[in-house]
């Protein structure tokens, strides 16, 4: 490999929630890397990518800042930053690129199980503990809503119990630490994802392009996450409902089969999970012989 071009920089969280998934989806990509000893950097052997492994809240800043290109963390981060910045003034210089469907969570408002809410208006002159005072007050804005954010850096759940505040604002998935904590979400602020980040400095050309390479690729592995590749035997006459009940596929490719007038194979990509319903439900239309393999890689 050329040793001359420059290397593309990549922040990912070094250890948390979103590690394996950014990791897995670097080598979904064909990236093939070593670890350094501190465990600090990843330096990309088959491409000029590397990556650089920090806390998750310091990703945004680093893409800023230009000292990494591309980075990964949770819209929450991402939102946070842009809004609140981390106590040097908010962060603008970097772009959202995509959602990558994991790390998926909502910042919620929740309330103590024994509090009467009534609606955001229930919400005027209260205290809310967060750690997200910058997307939590765009929340309060856009409805109307004037409230006391009090900052609270972590386990804002036991802000109530402390007497520091009536409601909280946290990251919620399936809920059970609210419930541990008498706690119930009364509003969604915001849904999260991990995303991709890229700085806003105009880079050379050889990273631009490898930008552009590695976002096709994550788009390639996206697709084929949920697709699979379908074959099955059908009646002629029940094409038309066989292809209706192939979930999101494109036109499927039609086969002859040797010595059969009134069958054919149809073979086709579905671009959503196919489950056992559908199979039950094309089985009923006429289909026979049905095969669902998983798809390694896809290129539009
Ligand atoms: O050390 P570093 O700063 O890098 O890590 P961190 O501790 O700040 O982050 P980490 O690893 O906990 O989370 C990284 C990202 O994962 C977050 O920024 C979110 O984008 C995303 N994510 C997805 C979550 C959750 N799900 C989640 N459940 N982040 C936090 N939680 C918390 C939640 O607030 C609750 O306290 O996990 C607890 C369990 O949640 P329940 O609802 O399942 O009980
Ligand atoms: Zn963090």
């Amino acid at each position: 490999m050329q040793t001359d071009i420059p290397r593309l920089k990549i922040a990912i969280q070094k250890s948390g929630r979103l590690t394996e998934h950014c990791l897995d989806l670097l080598s979904r990509c064909g990236l093939k890397y070593t670890q350094s000893k501190d465990q600090l950097f990843c330096f990309g052997e088959n491409m000029p990518i590397d990556i650089l492994l920090v806390r998750d809240d310091d990703i945004p800043g680093l893409v800023a800042d230009d000292v990494c290109d591309l980075g990964i963390a949770g819209l929450n981060v991402i939102h946070e930053k842009r809004l609140h910045g981390d106590g040097n003034g908010a962060l603008s210089n970097f772009e959202i690129i995509r959602g990558l469907d994991f790390g998926h969570c909502r910042l919620c408002i929740a309330a103590p199980d024994d509090m009467a809410y009534e609606g955001t208006a229930s919400l005027a002159g209260q205290r809310i503990a967060t750690s997200y005072p910058g997307v939590l007050s765009r929340f309060l804005a856009e409805t109307g809503i004037t409230a006391e954010i009090v900052h609270f850096s972590g386990a804002v759940e036991i802000a109530p119990r402390l007497g520091r505040a009536d409601f909280i604002c946290d990251l919620v998935s399936t809920g059970s630490t609210l419930a541990a904590n008498q706690l119930r979400e009364v509003e969604t602020v915001l849904e999260s994802e991990a995303a991709i980040i890229r700085t806003d400095a105009e880079l050379p050309a050889e990273k631009t392009e490898w930008i552009e390479r590695l976002l096709m690729r994550i788009e390639g592995v996206q697709q084929v996450r949920e697709s699979k590749y379908i074959m099955l035997h059908a009646p002629r006459s029940a094409l038309a409902e066989i292809t209706r009940l192939l979930p999101g596929s494109e036109a499927p490719t039609i086969l002859p089969l040797e010595g059969r007038e009134d069958r054919v194979a149809v073979h086709a990509v579905c671009r959503e999970n196919v489950f056992w319903e559908t199979l039950e439900n094309l089985k009923e239309a006429g289909a026979s012989a049905m095969l669902v393999l998983p798809v390694e890689k896809m290129l539009a």
